[in-house]
């Protein structure tokens, strides 16, 4: 299935060689197309490989200690998909699988969609009442996987620490989505809104709007052990991580370097996800 992306991305890297764009350099990995199409139609972006410093910034004087230490990662290259899911390309993934609708499992006013049915007005917004299994299963569907959680830290900070996306600024409403109280489809923003807010890689939304599935197990103390190359997180456990902070948060939890545990079979108004997948070898 991951095929089908590199496909697309090939097909993309075929057309920037042939217009000759000057942003494409000398060598097969410089030569990875910066922006490729999924097979569900979302534009991914291009995180290069290399290193970064992963947890709490050298210096600063919050941040739990689940957050700590500081540790260099190298992560090969990969995509990322530039939004979160959105409620639009869900549908479509419900449609071709017959998977179950979003649906918050206890309370009907946190439901945005009703019935299974999507209200038109909701198909920009990022889904949510999503639980990590049906995160999985709609990044496999457009051949992809979820982000590990190195992986989601690196596209939203790029090489260098800095507290949020977009640098060291405190957070503003030019930002993000955050500090909202539930008011319905009005909580949340269509993907993509907030160009100040976007990552060094250019990669939207990496803090607020909605909460993120990442593909790790959560344990507490993973960075004091973590391998230095690709890690995927520990091999069990029973809670895995959300990244990227939600509408439903006040600044100090918009930090990159946030990390919050849940059970994969929660369902809740605030969290959603995006999708990844390896850049091809080279
Ligand atoms: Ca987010």
């Amino acid at each position: 299935m991951v095929r089908s992306v590199w496909c697309q991305g090939s097909l993309i890297l075929l057309l920037a060689v042939q217009l000759g764009l000057p942003h494409m350099g000398v060598g097969w990995a410089k030569d990875l197309p910066q922006e490729i199409i999924g097979k569900d139609g979302a534009p991914m972006v291009l995180i290069p490989a290399g290193p970064f410093p992963m947890g709490v910034p050298k210096g600063a004087r919050d941040g739990g200690v689940d957050e700590r230490p500081n540790h260099v990662v190298e992560l090969d290259a990969f995509y990322i998909d530039k939004y979160e899911v959105t409620n639009g390309r869900y549908l479509e993934f419900i449609r071709a699988t017959g998977h179950r609708p979003p649906k918050h499992p206890t309370d009907p006013t946190k439901n945005l969609w009703h019935d299974g049915l999507m209200p038109e007005s909701i198909a920009p917004l990022p889904v949510v009442n999503v639980d990590w299994f049906d995160a999985k299963a709609y990044c496999e569907w457009a051949g992809k996987r979820l982000p590990t959680e190195a992986e989601w830290e690196k596209a939203a900070k790029g090489t260098e620490d800095r507290r949020f996306p977009w640098g060291d600024v405190e957070p503003t409403d030019k930002h993000l989505n955050f500090n909202q109280v539930w008011r319905g489809e009005q909580t949340l923003v269509p993907v993509g809104m907030y160009e100040k807010g976007k990552s060094p890689y250019g990669v939207y939304d990496m803090a607020g709007n909605v909460w993120e599935w990442v593909a790790d197990w959560y344990d507490p103390t993973y960075y004091q052990k973590s391998p230095r190359r690709n890690p995927k997180g520990p091999a069990s456990g029973t809670h895995r991580v959300l990244r990227g902070s939600g509408w439903n948060v006040e600044t100090p939890m918009v930090r990159i370097f946030t990390r919050v545990k849940s059970h994969p079979l929660n369902r809740d108004h605030a969290t959603g996800f995006r999708c990844a997948a390896d850049a091809p070898a080279h």
